[in-house]
């Protein structure tokens, strides 16, 4: 009999490229967890033909959903990505951030536990949990030290799964990833925000008009960011080991938005200066402001530096990126480029 994959957040960044990856890679039938939005936003999975994938109802803050798709489905593995995804808006959606990142762990564990005891749960962690740290590059025996009520959602969720893993002899995992990009980020995250302002740019400078600034925060945080694609192939891998173990993965570099910002301006030839310090600060090329600070994007706490230390991923599991940061901003770029060629020949 075929073998059945719940994925949860397929609209979504990670969710949408694992589909891909088990449509490609397996022959699993994937049912893929939506939730009712008033307005649907399927453009990550618009391109999805395969009639081994399927949409069904799981809404993460519906404890019956989620029951009822366990029983209905009685599927092999369970990968949750659904989640409040966004550290940002933690602070004003507290109990809705944990709601949908800790307690729906929980009812899910519950499900698998009462209905399908020898179902594979991927749980997806984060570098966030960290937060604050102790040392870098962090492994994962550094302490739990979360700045947002999103990383300490996340925290929660580890720990109920370690709970029931250890009490029920689950195959239950979690693991810390560290940042990771793409051509389907969600718009209001930093890397994608500024690939999408660089596009606009680059499109204003060619009709010689002024080009918009792209307004940032704390733009000397530094994170290790990798491609979204080289971390669900190592998802997988990691949910068919002998052991449910939890990794640290990333990239093991890392970067400040800064850079993010020079090596992007780069790919479409611009090389500006910056000018100014703390809120004055501007990047500014022929004259024109194409990079400014605004104190609206600072957060309450903020998470300075992250860095993966990979060393137990490369051994244990003989895996490293096959991107690397020059080649996803260059491709964020190059893709935001012609979305808004796209765009604009349709007005
Ligand atoms: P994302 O693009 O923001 O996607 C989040 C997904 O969760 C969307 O499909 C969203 O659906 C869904 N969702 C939100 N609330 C839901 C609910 N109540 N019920 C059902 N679905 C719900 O996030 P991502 O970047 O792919 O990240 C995937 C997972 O990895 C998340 O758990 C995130 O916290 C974690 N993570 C991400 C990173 C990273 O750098 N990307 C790093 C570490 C950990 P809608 O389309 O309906 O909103
Ligand atoms: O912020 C700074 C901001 O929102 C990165 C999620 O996938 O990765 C992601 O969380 C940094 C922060 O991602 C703006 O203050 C400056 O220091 O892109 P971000 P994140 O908070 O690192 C982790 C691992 C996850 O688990 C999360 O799900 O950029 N920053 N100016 C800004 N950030 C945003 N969003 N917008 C700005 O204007």
């Amino acid at each position: 009999m075929k073998k059945k994959v719940i994925v949860t957040g397929v609209t979504g960044q990670d969710g949408s490229h694992m589909v891909d990856y088990l449509l490609k890679e397996t022959d699993h039938d994937i049912f893929g967890g939506i939730r009712r939005l008033s307005v649907p936003n399927h453009r990550n999975i618009s391109h999805i033909t395969s009639s081994r994938f399927k949409l069904i109802n799981l809404d993460l803050t519906d404890q019956h959903s989620i029951q009822s798709a366990i029983i209905n489905h009685k599927p092999n593995y369970f990968i949750n990505f659904a989640a409040q995804s966004f550290v940002g808006v933690s602070w004003d959606f507290p109990g809705q951030t944990f709601s949908t990142n800790a307690n729906s762990v929980l009812h899910i564990l519950e499900g698998i536990k009462n209905h399908k005891p020898d179902c594979r749960f991927y749980n997806a962690g984060t570098s966030e949990e960290f937060g604050n740290v102790d040392y870098s590059p962090q492994d994962s025996k550094h302490p739990m030290k979360p700045r947002s009520p999103y990383g300490a959602s996340k925290c929660a969720a580890r720990f109920l799964i370690k709970v029931y893993r250890e009490s029920f002899d689950l195959f239950a995992t979690q693991c810390w990833l560290f940042n990771h990009e793409g051509t389907r980020r969600g718009i209001e995250f930093v890397t994608r925000k500024i690939s999408d302002g660089i596009a606009k740019i680059h499109f204003s400078l060619e009709r010689g008009e002024t080009p918009k600034a792209i307004v940032l925060g704390n733009i000397d945080s530094e994170r290790d960011w990798m491609d979204a694609e080289d971390a669900v192939r190592v998802i997988w891998q990691i949910l068919n080991g002998d052991k449910p173990r939890e990794y640290v993965i990333g990239t093991g570099e890392t970067n400040s938005i800064r850079k993010f910002i020079e090596i992007g301006m780069r790919t479409i030839n611009i090389s500006g200066r910056w000018e100014g310090s703390g809120l004055d600060e501007r990047y500014i090329y022929n004259g024109n402001e194409l990079v400014m600070i605004s104190e609206k994007f600072f957060r309450p706490a903020e998470v300075d530096q992250l860095k993966a230390d990979v060393t137990d991923a490369v051994r244990e599991l003989n895996w490293k990126p096959e991107i690397t940061f020059e080649q996803l901003v260059e491709k964020m770029v190059q893709n935001d480029i012609k979305l808004s060629k796209a765009e604009n020949h349709c007005v």
